[in-house]
């Protein structure tokens, strides 16, 4: 069978093209995944470095905690579900993920979309005083006590403080975050195959990056946060679940649909 590789034609967009993979493609694929992390980051690192000083004062943190648990999940369902619309834009433009069939795309999306709001969590923490950027302000984690889930959010934060220890730039943030979300190892996906070649290149991607930056030490670092993300994320459909029992109505009419969508 004649390819288009036999030919000596090389559309860098045809991810699944037949011929071996070349350095320059990989290359491409680095810059396109970073690029669309950059393009869909919701906040730039430089700008949050400026606002580090704003934290929430004694009153405000009194008022988030007088919230009900009703209420207090409404909001914060509102928050992440706007961060999850950044994501799905991220998935969007990773090369290869668009040309997997709608079914592949939205199992990917629902078990990976809440991991990768973690991963973005770690851009938004400041580890000197264990702070995430929530709601315009720098927030401690006893800002969310009226949730009433202090397991998830110790984790969340624990997450934050340990991923923000690895110290990665921008481009290593980005493809970790392709990475978790391109996982050929999630259940239900119809086109393994596709899903395991996307992933092929991504991981490509990763440690040819890693291996220019010489920090090849950091993809096993980064291969051990990937567990954590996922127990993290059942904790959260864990705690969805309890909340749905207790509010049904609420998450009937007042959650966001995309939240239902990808969590419920
Ligand atoms: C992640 C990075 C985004 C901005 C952003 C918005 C909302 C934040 C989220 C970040 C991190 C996780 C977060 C969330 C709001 C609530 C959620 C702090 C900073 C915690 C973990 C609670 C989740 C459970 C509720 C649904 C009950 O660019």
């Amino acid at each position: 069978l004649m390819s288009r590789g036999d030919m000596g034609i090389y559309d860098p967009e045809d991810i699944f093209c037949p011929y071996p993979t070349s350095l320059l493609h990989i290359e491409e694929v680095c810059a396109s995944i970073v690029h669309s992390h950059r393009e869909t980051s919701q906040y730039r690192v430089e700008d949050l470095q400026a606002l580090r000083w704003k934290l929430f004062s004694r009153e405000e943190i009194h008022a988030y905690q007088s919230k009900s648990v009703d209420e207090m999940w409404q909001h914060c369902a509102l928050r992440l579900t706007e961060a999850v619309q950044y994501v799905v834009e991220f998935a969007k433009r990773i090369p290869g993920f668009r040309q997997l069939c709608q079914n592949d795309q939205i199992v990917l999306l629902k078990s990976g979309s809440m991991e990768l709001v973690l991963v973005r969590m770690s851009r938004m923490f400041n580890t000197e005083n264990s702070t995430v950027f929530f709601d315009g302000k720098f927030a401690g984690k006893e800002l969310f006590k009226s949730l009433a889930c202090n397991d998830l959010i110790t984790a969340a934060f624990d997450l934050a403080h340990n991923l923000c220890a690895l110290r990665l730039n921008e481009q290593q943030v980005a493809l970790f975050s392709a990475l978790v979300l391109i996982n050929a190892d999630r259940p239900c996906l119809e086109e393994r195959g596709r899903v395991e070649r996307v992933r092929k290149e991504v991981e490509l991607a990763l440690s040819h990056t890693l291996h220019r930056d010489n920090q090849e030490g950091l993809l096993h670092k980064l291969y051990q946060k990937v567990a954590v993300l996922k127990s993290i994320c059942s904790l959260h459909i864990e705690k969805l679940r309890w909340f749905r029992q207790l509010y049904p109505l609420t998450v009937h009419s007042l959650f966001p649909p995309l939240y239902k969508e990808l969590f419920g």
